[in-house]
């Protein structure tokens, strides 16, 4: 199967933030029909949506190449998530770890389990501004317009998203 250009965010705000972040990227890279060729820093942000008084979100993006089709991907990104234990309790409360795909390809694709892209990531600095890092010039297959111009286009309003080392 040919290889298809992908982009995917990982976000963290439960336990040691960094270490879950690494051992999802370790996790991603014994994978063998999907391939990372860049990973965006590290950005630190409040949590958008969800219960108040989570902790901090850690943030990050990646550029992969992929063999794997679009749910089998998925299928993958779900059981690192479990690794990790995440529990999938409270929407949008806080997780070990979450891996989402942003882009596949420039697929469209609108399903129950998957919205690809995906639906709220014009919407959201925290995985733009990773996403800027690694793929200013990707064009958003619905919105058609760049990364760069998705988040030059957001309205910030009192968000702050900060480098994290
Ligand atoms: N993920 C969410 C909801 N809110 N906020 C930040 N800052 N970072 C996230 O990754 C995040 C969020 C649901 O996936
Ligand atoms: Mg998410
Ligand atoms: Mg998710």
């Amino acid at each position: 199967m040919a290889l298809v250009t992908s982009y995917l965010a990982i976000g963290s705000n439960l336990g040691n933030r960094l270490a879950n972040i690494k051992e999802s990227l370790r996790y991603l890279k014994e994978i063998n029909r999907i391939h990372i060729d860049k990973i965006s820093p590290i950005y630190e942000s409040s949590p958008e949506g969800g219960p108040k008084n989570q902790p901090k979100y850690l943030n990050l993006a990646l550029k992969i190449k992929t063999a794997l089709a679009p749910f089998d991907l998925l299928n993958e990104l779900k059981i690192i998530e479990k690794k990790l234990k995440r529990r999938n309790k409270i929407h949008w409360g806080p997780r070990t770890i979450d891996l989402d795909i942003l882009f596949y390809g420039d697929l469209i694709l609108s399903s129950r389990a998957l919205s690809l892209p995906h639906n709220l990531l014009h919407k959201r600095i925290f995985v733009l501004n990773p996403l800027v890092g690694i793929a200013p010039n990707f064009i958003h297959p619905v919105y058609n317009k760049s990364v760069k111009e998705l988040l030059r286009g957001l309205k910030n309003g009192n968000k702050k998203i900060v480098p994290f080392n």
